[in-house]
């Protein structure tokens, strides 16, 4: 089984707020279907969710948010999760969707339910999970990322390789000459070499990256804009990309 997170970046316009990015969506989709194997899918925000949420300075530490805020960006989620869903059937797959109140409680992950996605990917669907507002109790909310996400379905299922479709390569030792690191084995020392050049959401990509890959899962960075990098990096074949060896 493998684990897919569709970076915000990369399925809508960060410039234009809630403008998703149909043609690369479809072709995503498109090349899924040439996967023979069971695949789960996790998706961002982008000029969805993280643009409401930078409205409404909500974030992924729990506090009292405003309410129309939780609203607006949970229904902001739901809308583009639709937009995926739609061009998924469009090309002939048949997605699952599972929003996170299906196998989160407040901030807890419902081991049991995490367990059954496995279970709905095996029989033929792709679940189609997203990072969204949850409830954490006592009138708090929370951000939970869907990078966040996938470092909790990894710990729990164990999938046989983890994969993050970005707008870019992968990482990059350097910004200024986009040299890219194609293999990441040391995990202490990348981090410290790139945190610096790297934007907060390719922090936290390196971050669950590492984590993932100290379960000993392979996990790949890749560029979505040539989505058979995807199909590549499941393959086996050689591709353009960052891997975190596990
Ligand atoms: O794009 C964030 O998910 P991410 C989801 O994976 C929201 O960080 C609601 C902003």
């Amino acid at each position: 089984m493998i684990l897919v997170k569709l970076g915000g970046s990369i399925i809508t316009n960060k410039q234009k707020p809630l403008t998703p990015n149909l043609s690369v969506i479809n072709k995503i989709a498109a090349k899924l279907k040439k996967i023979r194997e069971p695949v789960i899918i996790v998706h961002g925000g982008g000029s969805f969710g993280h643009y409401w949420s930078v409205r409404y300075d909500m974030h992924t530490t729990p506090a009292k948010y405003n309410k129309r805020g939780v609203t607006v960006v949970k229904n902001s989620m739901v809308e583009l999760n639709k937009i995926i869903l739609d061009l998924f059937l469009k090309n002939d797959l048949n997605p699952y969707c599972l929003p996170p109140t299906d196998f989160m409680f407040g901030d807890k992950a419902d081991v049991k339910k995490i367990k059954e996605i496995t279970k709905i990917a095996n029989d033929g669907f792709i679940p189609v999970l997203y990072g969204d507002v949850l409830w954490h109790g006592k009138n708090k909310f929370y951000i939970l990322s869907g990078d966040r996400i996938m470092g909790i379905l990894a710990k729990v299922l164990k999938p046989r390789l983890a994969i993050f479709v970005l707008n870019v390569d992968g990482v990059y030792s350097d910004m200024k000459t986009k040299k890219l690191l194609y293999e990441i084995k040391d995990h202490k020392t990348a981090i410290s070499e790139v945190v610096m050049d790297v934007t907060g959401g390719m922090a936290r990509k390196i971050k669950e990256a590492t984590m993932i890959s100290k379960c000993g899962i392979d996990v790949f960075l890749v560029n979505g804009n040539k989505p058979e990098r995807i199909v590549n990096a499941i393959k086996g074949k050689k591709f353009e990309g960052t891997v975190f060896r596990g």
